[in-house]
């Protein structure tokens, strides 16, 4: 793997206590409290500003896992393309993946994981799910008319001027309104998010969104962080961690993401994680069939994730639709590796990442989710929509149709 970081635009402007090293693929929040009214906030919404979200572009090639060729959408059970071992390199780390996990083929070994249905189905188009004794965390948007307004729920908010609340029925999913993120044209990459901090602290924790990219999404290679993180203080002091590493005590993070390092948008559906076995100072990326990078010679299928691994097949959403996403993390007990990550899209469990070790003490739990949107915006106005948010401590699932209970 060759991962080429690209040094942050405006690290001038970064807090003193974060890592001053180029690398960040991930993006380098500079927050905008909630409950800030004052200038800083007003700068850092302004699209292209220099307190702007301030990343580096990580573009990612392997001399065996090279970037696979775009290929022509293929329909699908779930209207998804879903392209498994799409390029001969591919094929070769699928082998050696079949090899590492007793040579299972992808989702033939039943999973005690839950798929379908979870408790939104008692909760038709979401009413009142957030009164569910499940769920800790809800948010359609429904009460929102301006950006201000998330203000009530979410208690940070990442370059506000970049959000927008959306009203048009293809930018919404269910009921009038959801949130819609854009990263226009520009040189520096940019993150837009929101933030909520957990006031209970789980070892479990589900976090189900609905987002859609633009019909004409694409950045190229290069870095793309999106979708939901669920973490434990990575964000100290309202402040993003990059580059340091989990060790067990510090942090940990997993974000539920699609990347591109292939070239395809919006690309491959993975975890991007900091725990305490990670290859570098950055996340590792899991990926369904057990792909790991950095180090995926070594570290790929059972090598972190244990002998009961089960490889599935890589998973690449289309652009222009919404997609149900679902994951879940469950911390471990301290001194075991018993973590586990899981992900669903539309229902489905399209990855299952066990005999993970997130902590070594029992007070780091779960308690922070966000919603983000980062790119490094080689194209003009790329755009996603966010709608039906829920964090829970059980499996959510997707949403009901109204009069379905
Ligand atoms: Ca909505």
């Amino acid at each position: 793997m060759f991962c080429r970081w690209f040094p942050e635009v405006a690290g001038h402007l970064r807090p003193p206590n974060l890592d001053t090293k180029p690398p960040a693929c991930e993006p380098v929040l500079v927050r905008a409290h909630a409950g800030d009214k004052g200038g800083s906030q007003a700068g850092a919404s302004k699209p292209g500003s220099a307190l702007s979200f301030a990343t580096s572009r990580c573009m990612m090639t392997h001399p065996v896992l090279s970037p696979a060729p775009a290929l022509p959408a293929q329909g699908g059970e779930l209207g998804m393309l879903v392209r498994a071992c799409a390029s001969v390199s591919v094929l070769l780390l699928c082998a050696s993946l079949a090899a590492a996990t007793g040579g299972r083929e992808a989702s033939t070994v039943p999973s005690d994981l839950p798929e379908g249905n979870g408790i939104a189905a008692n909760h038709p188009a979401d009413q009142g799910i957030e009164k569910d004794p499940a769920v800790v965390f809800a948010d359609g948007f429904e009460d929102c008319s301006s950006p201000a307004d998330l203000r009530a729920r979410w208690d940070w908010l990442i370059h506000d001027g970049n959000m927008r609340i959306a009203q048009e029925p293809d930018s919404v999913h269910a009921g009038k309104r959801a949130l819609e993120l854009t990263v226009p044209q520009q040189s520096a990459p940019l993150a837009i998010a929101v933030d909520k901090q957990l006031g209970e602290e789980r070892d479990v924790l589900f976090l189900r969104w609905y987002s859609k990219f633009d019909k004409d999404f694409a950045v190229g290679r290069s870095s793309v962080h999106n979708g939901g993180s669920i973490s434990s203080r990575y964000f100290p002091g309202g402040q993003a961690t990059p580059g340091i590493r989990a060790d067990g005590r510090n942090k940990f993070l997993a974000n539920y993401e699609n990347e591109n390092s292939t070239g395809s948008s919006p690309g491959a559906l993975n975890i991007y994680c900091y725990h305490p076995e990670q290859g570098g100072s950055f996340g590792d990326h899991f990926y369904p069939s057990g792909r790991v990078i950095p180090g995926s010679e070594v570290r790929s299928g059972a090598a972190t994730f244990g002998p009961s691994f089960v490889a599935r097949p890589e998973v690449f959403p289309e652009s222009g639709r919404w997609y149900c996403y679902e994951f879940m993390v469950k911390a471990n007990t301290p001194g075991l590796h018993d973590g586990r990550i899981a992900c669903w899209l539309d229902g489905k469990l399209v990855s299952d990442f066990p005999n993970l070790r997130f902590r070594s003490v029992e007070d780091l739990k779960p308690n922070h989710v966000i919603i983000v949107a980062h790119s490094s915006s080689v194209r003009p106005n790329q755009t996603w929509w966010y709608d039906d948010i829920v964090a829970a401590t059980s499996y959510i699932g997707p949403q009901a149709p109204v009069g379905s209970k």
